[in-house]
């Protein structure tokens, strides 16, 4: 017997595939939106470190997937954060980390490693009195480049906000090499991990997946769908 037109069978090398362009541009929509939420970026507030003591001491700090490591020559209090009442808390109520000795070198990675996106560092000096500090700055790139930017902070209490918006960061390292103190208060980072990209197999098996589930559940009982629905990246 010769099999029907609607048999199941592999394409042929170089024959179309029977998938609509409809179903395809299902696929795609939904791989933008697979992609798209993955690109959001972190803030690291350290509020989990916020405390009602003078002050508390830290080192390494790991926040939100990120390593602050310090260089000073203890071991254990090189960084620190004032109570969250104090008069020198940057992040007043919360939690801003500071430099516990003086001239000292802070260092930013990924826990575990890997490359990251620096969109901005929140800086303030460690009395949050409007003192004059210079930082200086050390980008090092994935690539194995490296960039400094050396930048005076403002003379008003609080911290300022500096924008870098940086890509593929192996570590950012910083440090006051001039002014009142030596020290620096950081907070509010806003950074995000840059995740490996998927093969382009990949990508297309997962947009073909991504366009199978949708079709399934168009054809699907009204039941099946039920108690299912969350945001666009499959949370809350
Ligand atoms: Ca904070
Ligand atoms: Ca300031």
């Amino acid at each position: 017997m010769t099999p029907g037109p609607s048999a199941a069978r592999p394409p042929l090398h170089g024959e179309p595939t029977l998938m609509s362009t409809s179903l395809i541009r299902r696929g795609v929509a939904a791989l933008a939106t697979l992609l798209a939420c993955h690109a959001g970026a972190t803030v690291v507030t350290f509020d989990e470190r916020s405390h009602d003591a003078d002050f508390a001491t830290f080192n390494p700090v790991t926040s939100a997937g990120f390593s602050f490591s310090n260089d000073c020559d203890s071991s254990t209090d090189c960084l620190a954060a004032w109570g969250r009442d104090h008069e020198y808390q940057g992040d007043p109520g919360q939690a801003a980390l500071f430099t516990n000795y003086w001239g000292t070198t802070t260092t930013m990675s990924r826990v575990g490693g890997g490359a990251f996106d620096l969109v901005s560092i929140d800086f303030g000096d460690v009395l949050n009195a409007g003192a004059s500090v210079q930082l200086s700055l050390g980008f090092l790139f994935v690539d194995g480049h490296s960039q400094v930017l050396q930048t005076w902070l403002d003379f008003e209490p609080g911290l300022q906000t500096l924008v870098f918006d940086l890509r593929g960061l192996q570590s950012v390292s910083w440090s006051t090499v001039d002014g009142a103190n030596g020290y620096n208060q950081f907070d509010n980072i806003v950074a995000s991990a840059v995740l490996p990209e998927p093969s382009a197999p990949l990508l297309v098996l997962t947009a073909l997946a991504a366009a199978g589930g949708l079709s399934r559940r168009r054809h699907g009982s009204p039941r099946q769908g039920a108690g299912r629905r969350g945001s666009a990246c499959g949370r809350g």
